[in-house]
Order: C-alpha cells, then sequence, then structure tokens
C-alpha cells in the first residue's frame, strides 16, 4: 500500500530526484475494462497526456469525464542507484490512485491534494522501467469531499449540480503534482519535525530526527543564517533524535520580515556522512489570546483570499507561473494571508508563502461533509487519514499558523459533534504546536465549534440573502458577528464575503452581478470588519473566478466571485480592496 509521505525529495551529496513529470501515455476506460485486461502491466497508448495536469480541459470530449482513465510512462533507471533507497512519490491524484511498476501493484491511494509514496526498491529494473497509473475521480457520498449526495426529501425544490458535487468548485481529475522518484542511502533520515520557541530575543528550535532502523551513528543538526551558525550533536541508537539548538539574538520569521534559518541534518558513522537533508526554518509562535491571534507574541490582523488551484486548460494541475503570479497579486493588493479552501495547496506553493511570509490557514479536503449516518464511518477515516496526511507534509513551514479541518460541515446535525471532537484531537495529538478551526457557514449553534480554537465563518449578506440590499446586508452582519462573538468567545476570522462579478458588467447604482456592486459589497465587510477588535481576520472569496460544475447559479461554468478573473485581470474590486488594505498598512 501507499504511505505517508513527510520530507520533500531533493537531490544533494546522498540523495538525488527524477522528476516524471513530462507528456505520458493515456487513455479512458469508460467501459472500466483495463484492470480485467492487465493494463496495469502496460496498454497501447492512445493518446499523450501532460503530467501534472488535470485531464478535463485538455481533451474536449472530457470535460464531465471522472474516470477511470490510465497513465503510463518509461523511464530509465539513472546511474548509480541499484543497492538504494528508492521511492516513488506521487504529490497529488485526483481521487483514487494505483500504481503498478514493471507489473507489479504497488498499492492504492484515495483522496486528492496530499502527497503518498511507494518503496519502489524491488520492482526496478537496470534500464528501461514501465510505471502505469490508473485514476479514477467518481463522485459518491462515501468519499471525502462526498458527491451524488442522497437529495433530501423534505427539499422541495431539489438543486443539482453537473457533475453532482457537493461544492460548487469542479471536480478536476488527474495526476495533479509531480511525480518523482527519488534515491537515498539505505541507511537514511526518514523525517524531521522542528518547533520553534521565543525566550526574549533567544529563539529555541527543538527538532526530532527520524530514520531508518540501523547501526549507531551520529546526528549532527546545524543552523545558518543571519549572521549565526549553531550546531549540536548526539550519538543514536535508537531510529530517533531529540535535539535543541538555540540562536541568541534571533531574527525571527514574521510576514513583515519572513526571516528563514537553513536546517541542515547529517547522519555519519566513523566520521564519514551518509546521509544529509537540509529544511528552511522559520523560528516563529502562533498562539491564540483572548480575542486575539498573536505571532510572536505580537496581534495579528489576517487580510487576503480564499483560494483555488484552478487555471485555464491545466486545470488542478501545478502551474509554476501562475502560483507567483498570485502571490504577485495579493501583494500589489495589500494581503497578507490566505486559506487553501478547500483543500491543501501543492508544496511549491507551500514553499513560496513560506519564502514571502503569507500566514496560511491550511485546510484539509473536508469540503460539503455531510453526516448522515450512511457512510459516516468512512468519511471520518478518510477525514483522520487526511489530517495525519497534512500534518506530515506541513507540520515544518512557518508560514502555516492554523489547521482548518473542514469547509461548511453540514454540522448542525448530532453526528458532526464526535466527528469533530476526534479531528480535533488527532490534530493536537500530531501538533500542539497550532490552533485548529474549520470554516462555518452556520449563523449558531455550530455542534464543532466547541473544537475550535477561534471561529472562521463564510458570510454572504447581500448576496444569498438580502440581495441587491447591500445596506441591509452590512447591518446583518455586524449583529452576526457580534452574536458569534458573544456566544464562543473567541477570535472570529472571516474565512469568506464576497459577490459575482462578471467582468466589463457596470451599473450605477450597483446592481447585482456588476463590478459596481462587488466593489461595494467588499467595501462594505472591510469597514464593518474592521471595526470588530475581535476580528482577526478578513479573506475575501475569491482571489481569482475559478471553474465549477455547472448550475443555475454559476455562470459561463464559474463561479465570478474573484476580484481577479480566471485569467488573472483585476476587476474593481482589486482596486478598491488595494486602497483599503495598503492604507491601513501604512497605519499599522
Ligand atoms: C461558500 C463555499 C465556497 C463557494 C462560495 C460561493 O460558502 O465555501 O466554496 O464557492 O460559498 O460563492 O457560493
Amino acid at each position: 500500500g501507499s504511505q505517508i509521505a513527510s520530507l520533500y525529495p531533493c537531490s544533494n551529496a546522498s540523495r538525488q530526484v527524477l522528476n516524471l513529470s513530462g507528456f505520458w501515455d493515456f487513455r479512458f476506460d469508460p467501459g472500466d475494462a483495463g484492470l480485467d485486461a492487465g493494463w496495469g502491466a502496460g496498454f497501447a497508448p492512445q493518446r499523450p497526456i501532460a503530467v501534472p495536469a488535470s485531464w478535463n480541459e485538455q481533451f474536449e470530449e472530457a470535460l464531465d469525464y471522472l474516470g477511470p482513465a490510465w497513465y503510463q510512462t518509461r523511464f530509465i533507471l539513472p546511474w548509480g542507484w541499484s543497492g538504494k533507497r528508492v521511492r516513488l512519490r506521487f504529490g497529488s491524484v485526483n481521487y483514487l490512485a494505483a500504481v503498478w511498476l514493471n507489473g507489479a501493484h504497488l498499492g492504492e491511494h484515495e483522496g486528492g491534494h496530499l502527497p503518498f509514496e511507494f518503496d519502489a526498491a524491488p520492482y526496478l529494473r537496470a534500464g528501461e522501467n514501465l510505471l502505469v497509473v490508473r485514476v479514477e475521480g467518481e463522485l459518491a457520498p462515501d468519499r471525502v469531499p462526498p458527491g451524488r449526495i442522497p437529495p433530501d426529501p423534505r427539499d422541495d425544490f431539489p438543486h443539482r449540480n453537473h457533475p453532482d458535487t457537493s461544492f460548487d468548485f469542479f471536480p478536476f481529475c488527474g495526476i495533479h503534482r509531480p511525480v518523482v522518484l527519488y534515491a537515498t542511502p539505505r541507511d537514511a533520515i526518514t523525517d524531521l519535525t522542528v518547533r520553534t520557541e521565543l525566550e526574549g530575543t533567544t529563539g529555541l528550535v527543538r527538532v526530532r530526527l527520524d530514520r531508518t532502523p540501523g547501526d549507531g551513528a551520529t546526528a549532527r543538526l546545524s543552523l545558518k543564517g543571519h549572521g549565526a551558525e549553531v550546531a549540536e550533536e548526539v550519538s543514536l541508537s535508537g531510529e530517533t533524535a531529540e535535539i535543541e539548538l538555540t540562536l541568541p539574538d534571533v531574527a525571527p520569521w514574521s510576514p513583515e520580515a519572513p526571516n528563514l534559518y537553513e536546517l541542515a541534518a547529517e547522519l555519519s558513522r566513523g566520521g564519514e556522512v551518509f546521509d544529509r537533508y537540509s529544511l528552511p526554518v522559520g523560528v516563529r509562535t502562533v498562539t491564540v489570546e483572548g480575542d486575539a491571534l498573536l505571532i510572536n507574541g505580537e496581534p495579528v490582523k489576517l487580510r487576503g483570499f480564499g483560494r483555488h488551484e484552478d487555471f485555464p486548460v491545466a486545470g488542478r494541475g501545478l502551474v509554476p507561473p501562475a502560483v507567483v503570479k498570485d502571490y504577485a497579486l495579493m501583494r500589489w493588493v495589500g494581503a497578507n494571508s490566505f486559506r487553501t479552501s478547500h483543500y491543501p495547496y501543492s508544496e511549491e506553493a507551500m514553499d513560496l508563502a513560506d519564502r514571502l511570509g503569507f500566514l496560511v490557514i491550511d485546510e484539509t479536503p473536508a469540503v460539503g461533509l455531510f453526516f448522515a449516518e450512511e457512510g459516516l464511518g468512512r468519511r471520518l477515516q478518510l477525514c483522520r487519514q487526511y489530517v495525519r496526511e497534512l500534518v506530515a507534509r506541513d507540520k515544518n513551514r512557518p508560514a502555516v499558523i492554523l489547521w482548518s479541518l473542514a469547509n461548511e460541515p453540514h454540522s448542525k446535525r448530532p453526528g458532526a459533534k464526535e466527528f469533530f471532537r476526534e479531528l480535533y484531537g488527532l490534530t493536537k495529538s500530531l501538533d500542539p504546536t497550532r490552533p485548529v478551526t474549520l470554516a462555518s457557514m452556520h449563523e449558531e449553534a455550530d455542534e464543532a465549534f466547541e473544537f475550535c480554537d477561534l471561529i472562521c465563518l463564510n458570510r454572504y449578506f447581500g448576496w444569498y440573502t438580502e440581495p441587491g440590499m447591500l445596506e441591509e446586508g452590512f447591518a446583518r452582519l455586524s449583529e452576526d458577528l457580534d452574536a458569534a462573538h458573544a456566544r464562543y468567545h473567541k477570535p472570529v476570522i472571516v474565512t469568506e464575503f464576497g459577490a459575482d462579478a462578471l467582468p466589463g458588467c457596470h451599473s450605477h447604482p450597483p446592481e447585482m452581478f456588476t463590478e459596481e456592486y462587488q466593489a461595494e459589497m467588499i467595501s462594505g465587510y472591510v469597514r464593518v470588519l474592521e471595526e470588530k477588535p475581535y476580528v482577526a481576520g478578513q479573506h475575501v472569496w475569491n482571489l481569482c473566478d475559478f471553474k465549477t460544475a455547472q448550475e443555475a447559479r454559476r455562470v459561463g461554468g464559474m463561479n465570478l466571485k474573484g476580484v481577479f478573473t480566471r485569467d488573472r485581470r483585476p476587476k474593481l474590486a482589486a482596486h478598491r480592496l488595494r486602497q483599503f488594505w495598503n492604507a491601513r498598512h501604512d497605519e499599522d
């Protein structure tokens, strides 16, 4: 089976990465014949496909096709890899992946947006190797996110999407992030877990190193940067070492100054280094105190966006220039934060958040959860798996300041309470250093809020309610937030607010779907939010327009709540936000 992936593969004096991205062979399998026909051992090529990318916008007949489909590629084993520990790692496959290497079934993985890996060494051959992946992205009520939820008989005007998602973004399918093969020594570092603290001007960096079982060795850890270099060594007989490094006069990591140190880990025996791995480390703390969210002991206000990984043609596939562009747009507008709505974003994108100093609410793929008994156990198992995979992947990132367990679960239902008690407990046991939350649409009595360190609300007064009536919407927002704060006594982040605007559509006075209405709505919300001392964050929905399933509310197959279009051109609201947020920055 697949295993949890943590350290991002790298090349250095002990390790090497072979990136398998490129054009692969591809075929759709609408009759699901491939398994019985033994395509895992190889299939007749039909057409090329780009990896990584979704298949839906690469082929015009496949927009709504959710699988199964088959991918295969051939590669030559690099020189010097025999006798190494070799792993095959997928950054993200939506939704189900089954993997064969040279005809041997390596295993399967369920769930998109998170990395997984396999031990490849036993199946590799010198010379040419054949890798086959079957991908399937059907929507089903016992998957997470769920789809094709049985209609509620109490609902007399049932509203459906095509494809039948429990969320509005398009359920893109395919191999979405790089597939790499990487070699390490057999005797290797397998994980590093970094926790940082500040004591006055001193930074404490606690590192846990995990390694494969092996003979005694020496572990050396060093931290370098900002004019400092410190190192510690311990001798290691078991599989883990805990080491604390101290940085006097530390340069802490913050959004204003995203200072990073290089943490270098080395394993040696008899003075000879046999494995090494380096990691950027930001020394910072995150705490919730009373009504405030604190970074390094100072209150911080999040200004930014909910987003999607969504770009023309590539779908949900990694597009490095679009990643850079989106950070540039957020910067230009004056944002310091975003949420990885509604699933974890690529590791490549997260690396840039660490470097550029963005504060990230890191969300699991649990969007649209419902709590009917049927399939509930399975959905909980998947959510537990996602939390494990996400924390393993992102635990060392200074940019990640909050874990979000879900988006808009239907959590007024009784079953929700136990569900979130478990997920919250699991998350805290894996990472006691970060606050935990979830984004809710409910006005009150959300069963899940009991297990949140701060409250995240998605709000659309003046849009889905009070349509066309902005002033009424703003008044209701203000009351609603005060009520939520009075009930829970925790800081509040408004993780969504916004309006659809068709670019180029104008009106005065502002009417729904015009650029003016969107700009007025966002401005009014920002004014209300800036006045509430307990509001720790404001995230506009959305940075960019994004592709949706088809439904009556989504014009042209898109959610138009972006302040930028899908091809990243600003709407009026982007200019307006820029005035607000940049002006506020000057005051800070
Ligand atoms: C929400 C959802 C988000 C939707 C948004 C909308 O509450 O969390 O995924 O896109 O509303 O525009 O309806």
